[in-house]
C-alpha cells in the first residue's frame, strides 16, 4: 500500500469479465479485488497517479466543479478508450476495474491543458516465483560479463541493479524468465538487486574474475 492511498477491501464476485482475467492471468496466484480511490481536488486528481493490480478497480469521486474521467494520453481520447465518463454533480462517482497489466493514462476534458491528468499503473501481483537463478560473471576475451537470469510473473517488469550502479530493465516473457546483461563489469565480488513491478525484490551475490 502506498502514499495515503485508501483501499477498501471488495468480494471476489464471480462474472465473466474476471473469469477472463483468471485465463490471462493463469500464473497469478491470488485474484485481486480492491478498489483504490482517486479524488477530484479542483482542478487535479489526487492521487493522480496509482498503482493496482489485474482485476482492482479504481473509483474517482468528485467534490466540486464539471469534469470528466477520460482514457488516453495527452488530452486525446484514445481511440479504443476503456472509459469516458463524466465525473460531475449528476455523476459524482465513477468506478472502472482493471484486467490487464500495462499503463491506463486518462486526463479531464475541459482541465487536461491545466494539467489535470492520471495514470493507473496495472501490475501483476507477486507470486513467490520471484528469484535470480543464476547471476556468474565470466570473463571473455578480457572483457567481463555476466548474464542474470531472473523467474517471476509473466508480463511482470524488473530493474536489475549491480552494486556497482548500473541498472537494466526488462519485461518478465511467456515462458516466466527474463535476463539482463552486464559487461565490461571490475573484477571482484557484487550483488545483483531485481526489483520487480509487483513490489517483491531479491538479490544474489556474483564474483568476477
Ligand atoms: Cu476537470
Amino acid at each position: 500500500m502506498q502514499n495515503g492511498m485508501k483501499r477498501a477491501r471488495g468480494f471476489a464476485v464471480a462474472g465473466v469479465a474476471v473469469a477472463g482475467v483468471a485465463v490471462a492471468m493463469a500464473t497469478a496466484a491470488v485474484m485481486a479485488r480492491e478498489i483504490v480511490i482517486v479524488n477530484q481536488t479542483g482542478d487535479s486528481f489526487e492521487p493522480a497517479d496509482v498503482t493496482i493490480h489485474p482485476g482492482d478497480s479504481v473509483r474517482w469521486i468528485w467534490s466540486s466543479g464539471m469534469h470528466t474521467v477520460t482514457h488516453g494520453d495527452p488530452c486525446t481520447r484514445d481511440p479504443n478508450f476503456l472509459f469516458d465518463a463524466p465525473l460531475n454533480a449528476d455523476n459524482p462517482q465513477f468506478e472502472f476495474q482493471f484486467l490487464s497489466v500495462g499503463g491506463v493514462p486518462y486526463f479531464c476534458e475541459p482541465h487536461c491543458f491545466f494539467g489535470m491528468t492520471g495514470t493507473v499503473t496495472v501490475a501483476p501481483l507477486c507470486d513467490g516465483r520471484e528469484a535470480i537463478t543464476s547471476a556468474k560473471c565470466r570473463e571473455r576475451n578480457g572483457i567481463n560479463k555476466m548474464t542474470v537470469k531472473l523467474t517471476g510473473v509473466v508480463a511482470d517488469t524488473f530493474t536489475v541493479s549491480l552494486s556497482t550502479g548500473e541498472t537494466k530493465s526488462g519485461t518478465i516473457g511467456d515462458r516466466g524468465t527474463g535476463k539482463a546483461k552486464f559487461k565490461n563489469l571490475a573484477p571482484g565480488p557484487g550483488t545483483a538487486t531485481a526489483r520487480y513491478g509487483c513490489g517483491a525484490e531479491v538479490s544474489a551475490n556474483y564474483d568476477c574474475p
